[in-house]
């Protein structure tokens, strides 16, 4: 398993980050390629070559390539050594999965592009906020963190007692999503949230994604 690693994709990106945060926790050493699929004009042809819908991340191990990040993220944890990344249990896998597609299906629009975009990025570019977007949104995200912090129960990681691809997933949305005054607010309604937050945001997978 000593083939070159390289993904693709854009250090902002949401889903680059949740696999740059699996190949650290891993221990992986990796290139990363530079795609900006929001450049003017739309992604780069030879990019579209890599990933028919045009987006990131796109990543080779080898002569063998992957796009979509929940194929992506559980092959890193399966083809290489390092900490098992999807609990052995059953029950726990499950929950993982769960909390993974709940972070696909609800809380990256909502969290990411209705709330955090819309409130920290707009602005940042000299333009307003869409609030009424950014209202219309704020009931989803209230639904999300507490399913999250319902799902997590007492665990010290949401879905059990070790780190998993969950907390992965939605440590790179919650990273967003707190920067927005809303979204830190929200995260104080809920305290085992807040502390899981807490020591995701301290490991040095996540202080090196910045
Ligand atoms: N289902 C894809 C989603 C990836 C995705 O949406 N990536 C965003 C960046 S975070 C992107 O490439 N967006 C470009 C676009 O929407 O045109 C995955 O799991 O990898």
């Amino acid at each position: 398993m000593g083939e070159r690693v390289r993904l693709y994709g854009a250090t902002y990106s949401v889903y680059v980050r949740i696999v740059r945060l699996a190949l650290a926790e891993k221990g992986i050493d990796y290139q990363l390629v530079p795609v900006d699929v929001f450049a003017t004009g739309g992604p780069p042809p030879e990019h579209v070559g890599r990933h028919p819908f045009g987006r990131i991340p796109v990543f080779e191990h080898g002569d063998f390539a992957l796009y979509e990040t929940g194929a992506i993220a559980r092959y890193v944890d399966e083809a290489f050594p390092g900490p098992r990344l999807q609990p052995a249990d059953l029950f726990e896998r499950a929950r993982c999965n769960q909390l993974i597609s709940l972070a696909d299906a609800y809380a990256y629009r909502s969290l990411v592009w209705d709330i955090y975009v819309e409130r920290v990025e707009r602005p940042a570019d000299g333009s307003f906020p869409d609030e009424e977007r950014i209202a219309a949104a704020l009931p989803m995200a209230r639904t999300c963190l507490a399913a999250i912090s319902e799902l997590m129960g007492g665990h010290p990681w949401l879905a059990g007692p070790e780190l998993s691809l969950a907390d992965l997933y939605l440590a790179s949305m919650l990273d967003y999503f707190v920067r927005a005054p809303e979204g830190e607010a929200m995260m104080r309604e809920h305290g085992r949230l807040a502390a899981w937050w807490e020591r995701m945001a301290a490991r040095p997978s996540m202080v090196a994604i910045g």
